[in-house]
């Protein structure tokens, strides 16, 4: 295989998307990344353009092939298509288990030397996670074999993903409160506005906003909770009185609460990089918040069995240290009671729970960013770990 440094390592990139944005947009920033950063051919494979559309509007949502940023995006249709050997990248990435097409694994099985097979996996602080990462599974009938690899929050795994200039963007911006005035006043956020606790707003349906609305309302600090069009869009109706799209503002209590448009992934980063406390979901916009150094709340992405329910508590364990007031919130806010609790949460105290220990959260949140640069970037570390395998 050619290296990692030589523009001529080509990469294929599977992605299926399932639902939401997240899974195409773990993998546009992957791709973006290993083009930029580390000169790589990369093909990115997507079964649903309309999705992407939605994060990177340069999308033909109709292209069977496009180039964006230098990255050949194909059109993703099904399991059926003949390949040959000469079709197949030097590193190949399946998303999350995402089956590549039976011909083009065939055509693998081809090539010599054989391409390096990795199937990336979703992120989880669960320490089960460090006894699979880079764990090989052989093909059962080819001379195949595909590797585990996974994210994580230590030392024995992947890491995070990271753009290499992401920190120094994040600073410049951070320390330029016009360049932050002026990047919320996009939206029509007033002066007043910016002056109240800034909160962003990134959740699946079934959080409870209403009630958390309702404790800010009721709030002594004043509010203004910045949401996403099509996020918790039936709370927010119900708070204006009117149709959640963007530009739609209104104001009761100490909270006013105005609907954004949904933005670009740069745009996101600085969304999260203006708000005082963001509030984030699945994995992308949960790790992009551990970037932002602000305090966050994560709603994790609901599975089967209460799985996540696990998942929240491996996290929380890690990182919420002795920060009971984000503890509670985070396990209400995600429906998980407490042990031998019942009944309705009690917003009105979880929240001034959680607004005491902001100071210490945003001090925690700067302290865990710089333990996970130690673990380097998932995108370098996924590269070395394929040139170990040639
Ligand atoms: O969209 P999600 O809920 O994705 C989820 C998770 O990835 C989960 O792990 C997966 O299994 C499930 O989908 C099927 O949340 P996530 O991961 O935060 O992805 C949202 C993406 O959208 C992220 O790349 C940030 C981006 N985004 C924007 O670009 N603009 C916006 O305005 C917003 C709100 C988000």
């Amino acid at each position: 295989m050619r290296t990692d440094k030589n523009p001529a390592t080509t990469l294929a990139l599977f992605c299926k998307v399932v639902d939401n944005y997240g899974d195409i947009g773990i993998c546009w920033r992957l791709a973006r990344q290993l083009r930029e950063e580390h000169g790589i051919a990369v093909t990115l494979w997507v079964d649903d353009l309309q999705t992407f559309q939605r994060i990177c509007a340069e999308v033909d949502a109709d292209a069977a092939l496009q180039q964006i940023a230098g990255i050949a995006v194909r059109h993703w249709t099904g399991r059926e298509g003949e390949f040959a050997a000469t079709d197949i990248a030097d590193i190949v990435i399946e998303f999350f288990g995402c089956d590549i097409p039976p011909g083009y694994i065939a055509a693998m099985a081809q090539c010599g030397p054989r391409p390096v097979w990795l199937n990336l996996e979703g992120l989880t602080a669960e320490e089960w996670v460090e006894g699979c990462h880079t764990l090989p599974s052989p093909h059962p009938r080819l001379p195949l074999t595909k590797h585990f690899y996974f994210p994580g929050f230590t030392a024995k795994t992947g890491g995070l993903m990271r753009e290499g200039a992401l920190e120094a963007q994040r600073l410049q911006f951070q320390s330029d409160p016009v360049a932050m005035a002026n990047f919320l006043a996009r939206f029509g956020v007033t002066q007043e506005e910016m002056a109240a606790l800034k909160v962003s707003l990134f959740c699946y349906p079934h959080a409870p906003v209403p009630a958390l609305f309702d404790a800010w309302r009721h709030g002594a600090q004043p509010v203004t909770c910045l949401v996403p069009e099509g996020v918790a869009a039936d709370a927010v109706q119900a708070f204006l009185g009117a149709e959640a799209k963007a530009g739609a503002c209104g104001s009761s209590g100490a909270l006013t609460v105005r609907v954004l448009p949904f933005v670009a992934q740069p745009d996101y980063d600085k969304l999260l990089w203006a708000c005082d406390v963001n509030f984030v979901r699945g994995e992308d916009s949960f790790v992009r918040a551990q970037w932002a150094g602000k305090p966050f709340v994560w709603h994790i992405y609901p599975q089967d069995e209460n799985l996540h329910h696990k998942k929240l508590r491996a996290f929380l364990q890690r990182y919420s240290e002795g920060m009971e007031g984000l503890d509670a919130f985070s396990l209400r806010w995600n429906g998980v009671l407490p042990a031998g609790a019942a009944g309705d949460a009690d917003w009105a105290a979880l929240w001034p729970g959680l607004h005491a220990i902001l100071p210490a959260a945003a001090s925690r949140a700067v302290v865990w960013q710089h333990q996970m640069f130690a673990h380097g970037d998932l995108a370098s570390n996924l590269l070395r770990f394929a040139a170990s395998l040639r």
